[in-house]
C-alpha cells in the first residue's frame, strides 16, 4: 500500500481496517490486482460521503465511476469478474453454501458470542454448537489444503477473515479444539503477504487528505 499524489485510479474503497466483510473485500481487490482509493472510516463518525452514497453506509462500500456496491460479496464477484489470476470464481457448489453458512447463522453466533452483552438473549451454549458444527465440518473439508480442494477459492478468502475473529475471541481455547486443519489453514493466511498487506494501519480519512493507493 502506497501514499501517491493523484493518480488515475479512480474506485474509492470506503473501508475498516478489522471488519472482516472490508478484510474479504481487500483481499479479492489483491487477487484481481485492482488498485482502489483506500478511505479508512470511523463506524462511529462515518464520512459525509459515504452517507452520501450508500443508504445502510456500512463498510465495505466500493464507488465505482459506474455504480457504487455496498456488498463485500458483491465486491468481491465484481473485482474477481475482471481478472481473476488464482481462478477464485472457480468453485463447487459447497463454495457458495460455506458462504452462505458462514454470512447467516455463524456470524450470527460469532456476534452473539463476541459482543454477548449487546444481547439481551444469548445462550451461550446454543451459540456454540452451531460454531462448533461448521467448524468441525470445515476442518474435515480442511483435509484438502484449501476449503474447496487443492486450490484456493472464493470460499477460502470470503471466510477466513471471520474464523479468525472466531478465533480470537478465546485463542488459547481456540488452539485447544480438535480443528488441527482449520489451525494449519488459519496460520497460513495469519502468516501470509496479503494478510500483512490488509492489515496495514491507515489514519481515518479526512475529506481533504491526499489518496491512499491499496494495491496489490
Ligand atoms: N452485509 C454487509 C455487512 C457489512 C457490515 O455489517 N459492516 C460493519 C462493520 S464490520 C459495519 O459497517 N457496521 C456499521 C453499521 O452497521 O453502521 C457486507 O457484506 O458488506
Amino acid at each position: 500500500m502506497k501514499k501517491e499524489k493523484e493518480t488515475q485510479i479512480t474506485h474509492i474503497l470506503y473501508s475498516f481496517r478489522r471488519c472482516p466483510y472490508a478484510m474479504r473485500a481487500r483481499l479479492a481487490l489483491l487477487s484481481a490486482q485492482i488498485p482502489v482509493i483506500l478511505r479508512e472510516v470511523s463506524l462511529k463518525n462515518k464520512p459525509l460521503e459515504l452517507l452520501a452514497i450508500s443508504e445502510k453506509a456500512t463498510v465495505p462500500c466500493l464507488q465505482t465511476s459506474e455504480k457504487v456496491i455496498p456488498e463485500s460479496l458483491e465486491i468481491m464477484y465484481w473485482a474477481l469478474s475482471q481478472n481473476d489470476p488464482q481462478n477464485l470464481l472457480n468453485m463447487p457448489t459447497v463454495g457458495y453454501d460455506l458462504i452462505e453458512y458462514n454470512d447467516g447463522p455463524f456470524k450470527s453466533s460469532l456476534d452473539r458470542t463476541k459482543y454477548r452483552s449487546r444481547y439481551e438473549d444469548v445462550r451461550l451454549e446454543v451459540e456454540l454448537t452451531t460454531a462448533k458444527s461448521f467448524l468441525d465440518q470445515l476442518n474435515s473439508l480442511l483435509n484438502s489444503e484449501f476449503l474447496c480442494g487443492d486450490k484456493m477459492s472464493l470460499a477460502d478468502l470470503a471466510l477466513l477473515p471471520f474464523i479468525r475473529q472466531y478465533a480470537f475471541i478465546d485463542k488459547i481455547w481456540f488452539d485447544k479444539q480438535e480443528w488441527n486443519n482449520v489451525n494449519r489453514w488459519l496460520t497460513s493466511f495469519l502468516i501470509s503477504n496479503n494478510f500483512a498487506k490488509i492489515q496495514e494501519k491507515f489514519p481515518i480519512w479526512q475529506s481533504d487528505d491526499r489518496p491512499v493507493i491499496f494495491s496489490a
